[in-house]
């Protein structure tokens, strides 16, 4: 299919591997010609020559992983592709735009890292990165993530369920929620100059999801390390949720008694709420959440796919939401 336009993930990964030069000629050159499907197509198939030169994968250092035993963990569809994972994303510190993150996160710093496991548990610790790595088994987990936005994708991450964390710092009984903060640096995050959103990035999960054994703790993904643009050193996964709830390079790990704000909740409250769980009957305020589309696949005229109720994981876990109103609590 030779018609691919911006959305469908034509983007190159950006200028982290792309000439700057080129890149900035190519985005001026689509933005002359992109104006319909044939200007679209003409810039595409354009592009595609000038860069293939510079598609080349940059690799990270493997990370050991024992395929997942968890029912659930892995999809049978076909992985989205590495170049699309990594060049399309949403990590608002680096920018607004789905390029952004490739291209400013490569300054991000993620050693020595530390997170704080803190609040309503027994033992209250700091682990750097290299303890939390070994902490437990590595797992691969083939997780479908579905952005509010409206598309998909299918992702290999790396890691262990968040209850092995939390197990060892023993929730106290008062312990109902988990807060995750995020980092929030205004040297390393160019981001963080727009006040989109109420820095850090903060998310929350009730104590119960955030045991669930799905809830994954990521440090990898296709094999490796994170890369930065993905949430490295370290990030929350949680399939059944919109992707804004997975958030990304985690300083901190908060258990607490009350309901914590949620920075989308906080920016816009009647549209993002607190639970945020992938419902194709519950629309947003603003567009439908009936389908998705699965980036990287086909073009202009692909055809979208159903959203699933809990992004295909009901049977996991919906047990943790009998008899709630998941319109009330959306
Ligand atoms: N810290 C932080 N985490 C974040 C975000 C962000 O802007 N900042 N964006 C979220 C959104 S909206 C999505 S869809 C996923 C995207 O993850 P991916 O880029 O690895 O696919 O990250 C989530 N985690
Ligand atoms: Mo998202």
């Amino acid at each position: 299919m030779l018609i691919r336009n911006h959305d469908t993930g034509f983007e190159p990964p950006g200028s982290a591997i792309t000439p700057r030069s080129l890149y900035l000629q190519r985005r001026a050159f689509m933005q002359t010609l992109a104006t319909g499907a044939a200007g679209a197509a003409l810039a595409g198939w354009a592009g595609r020559d000038a860069l293939a030169a510079a598609e080349e994968r940059k690799h990270l250092p493997a990370l050991k992983a024992a395929p997942s035993k968890l029912v659930g963990a892995t999809t049978i569809e076909a992985a989205t592709s590495y170049k699309d994972a990594t060049g399309y994303n949403n990590f608002y510190e680096f920018g607004l735009d789905k390029e952004d993150p490739a291209r400013y996160a490569t300054t991000l710093k993620t050693r020595p890292w530390a997170v704080r496991i803190e609040g309503l548990v027994q033992k209250p610790q700091t682990l750097d990165i290299d303890s939390l790595l070994k902490l437990a088994p590595q797992e691969e987990r083939i997780y479908r993530l579905r952005c509010v936005e409206g598309w998909s994708m299918v992702i290999p991450w790396i890691g262990y369920s968040l209850s092995e964390l939390l197990n060892r710092v023993q929730p106290l009984g008062s312990a109902k929620y988990v807060e995750f903060v995020t980092l929030a640096d205004k040297a390393q995050m160019p981001g963080l100059k727009s006040s989109v959103l109420d820095w850090p990035y903060t998310e929350g999960l009730r104590l119960d999801e955030a045991m669930h054994p799905l809830t994954l703790l990521a440090f990898g993904m296709y094999g490796e390390l994170l890369p930065n643009q993905n949430g490295a050193p370290l990030r929350l996964v949680v399939p059944w949720k919109y992707g804004f709830k997975s958030a990304k390079s985690l300083v901190a790990i908060r258990l607490t008694d009350k309901e914590p704000g949620t920075a989308w909740n906080k920016a816009a409250r009647n549209e993002y709420g607190f639970y945020s769980n992938v419902n194709p009957d519950v629309p947003h305020p603003r567009w439908s959440q009936a389908t998705e589309r699965r980036i990287g696949e086909g073009g202009l005229f692909a055809k979208r796919r159903k959203t699933l109720l809990f992004n295909g994981y009901e049977a996991q876990v919906g047990q943790m939401y009998a008899g709630m109103d998941l319109k009330k609590f959306y």
